[in-house]
This record gives C-alpha cells, structure tokens and sequence, in this order.
C-alpha cells in the first residue's frame, strides 16, 4: 500500500494472507491479499493463483512475519479460477478467484474480533464515494512489502473519468473500476494484489473491489484497477452454494 498507515487491530477482520508453498519448498511465502466472505471460502485474485502449488491462508493476523494469538492458519483445499480470466501484458480480465478452505474438527474460520466475515454488496457504491484498501504490499519505502498491515482511504472513480485518454483510455471492461486519486501518491501495489477494497453504510462492510492491477503504484493518471465484485455475485453464489 502506497500512502498507507498501520492498520489498527480488528479493523480489517476479513483481510487474509494468501500464501504460497512452491513445489520442493517447505515453507509458505505470502504472495498475495484475499476476502474472507463466509466461514470456508475466501475471495481473492485469480491471477494470484497457480493450481499446481499448494496454498493457505493466515486469518487474523497483523504482523506476517510473528506468530501472532489471534492467528488462524488455514489449508486451502480447492482454488476455483474464473472461467474466463485471461492475462494480457496491460489488462487483467476476470481477475477473480474463490478459496474453498478446508475445515478442522468441523470448522473452517473461527470467527472473533479479529477474524469475520465482510458481505457482499447488494447495490453500487457512487462514484466520488471513500472506501479502504488494506494489504502487506510494496511501499514507497519497500518494494518487498511491510511486515505490518497497512490500510488507506481511496476514492471511487468513475467509469469514463477512469477511460479518459489520459488514464486507461480503452483497457478497462464493465468487470473493473478504478479507486485512488488522479493525483496519485495513495494507492495499492505488488504483494495488494487480491486482497479488498471495501466500502461501508451505516457500520456495514462490504467488499466491493478486489485488487487486480495498475500501472505501477501511485502515479499520477494511474489509478488502481479492481475486479467490480457486483459482476461476479451470480458467479460467486453459484460456486460457493451449500458450503458455509
Ligand atoms: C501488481 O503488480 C499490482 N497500483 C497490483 C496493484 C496495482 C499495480 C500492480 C495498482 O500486483
């Protein structure tokens, strides 16, 4: 996160830590951001996803690289990739992705004050709108990320302001949407990737954009471009039915 500040404890209980175990490795490595959306399955990118390695997730965790007590660490026991995700060398399509976690004792994520569940949005945000972003990504310091979890206020941006020639003129399709500011400076990075943008009403939550890609991080005209998660609720039902 770019322009971000340490989270405060419990105040992103959904944000989760992918994490990787290459084939031969004996260690997981934190490779991306994902959503908890219900007890056993978590929303993440799908570009973050390659299906011959095996994955978890750590849940309420603030520091990455310290055991914490509010930790959950989770197997992950099927990754689904949408149908159609495609990678081009500017543009990700459909760059979405459901982690069905696999339960202990009967149970998947415990919830607390720490580890909860975000909803999924029913109606649009408006454009102008604040919402969070939050993700142990590259920084202005790091490129290799922050060990905390950082978080930081962006602002809804529309479609065409977003279209313009300037910004992403013809690159983004009705599945994305851009959040930050024009000016650059605040926005998500590397290692963000997949984790949530969410937006709140009253004191609902909800996760309306999941980290997909940009331009680099901050600049100016470059924005962060995220899956529009509204497209994907048929797709996300449909996947994760009968399952909690
Ligand atoms: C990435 O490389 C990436 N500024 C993620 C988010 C953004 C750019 C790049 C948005 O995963």
């Amino acid at each position: 996160i770019y322009g971000g500040l340490k989270a405060v404890p419990g105040a992103h209980p959904w944000q989760v830590s992918v994490q990787v175990r290459t084939k031969g490795s004996t260690f997981y490595r934190h490779i991306c951001g994902g959503t908890l959306i219900k007890p056993c399955w978590v929303l993440t990118a799908a570009h973050c996803i390659d299906k011959k390695h095996d994955y978890r997730v750590i849940l309420g965790g603030l520091n990455l690289v310290q055991k914490e007590p509010t930790d959950q660490s989770l197997q992950v026991e099927e990754a689904i990739i949408h149908e159609n995700f495609k990678e081009t060398s500017s543009v990700v399509f459909n760059d979405i992705a459901l982690l069905k976690l696999k339960a202990t004792n009967g149970e998947c994520a415990k919830e607390s004050q720490f580890v909860k569940a975000v909803c999924l949005p029913q109606e649009p945000f408006p454009d102008g709108g604040e919402c969070s972003i939050s993700g142990w990504g590259a920084t202005e310091i790091s490129e290799h990320g922050s060990m905390h979890l950082l978080d930081a206020k962006v602002l809804l941006i529309s479609q065409e302001a977003c279209s313009s020639n300037k910004v992403y003129a013809s690159l983004l399709d009705d599945g994305m949407f851009c959040a930050g500011y024009l000016k650059g400076g605040v926005d998500s990075c590397q290692g963000d990737s997949g984790g949530p943008l969410t937006c709140e009403t009253g004191h609902t939550h909800y996760v309306y954009g999941v980290v997909s890609w940009g331009d680099n991080c901050g600049e100016e005209n470059k924005p962060g471009v995220y899956t529009r998660v509204m497209k994907y609720l048929d797709w996300i039902n449909e996947k994760t039915a009968g399952i909690p």
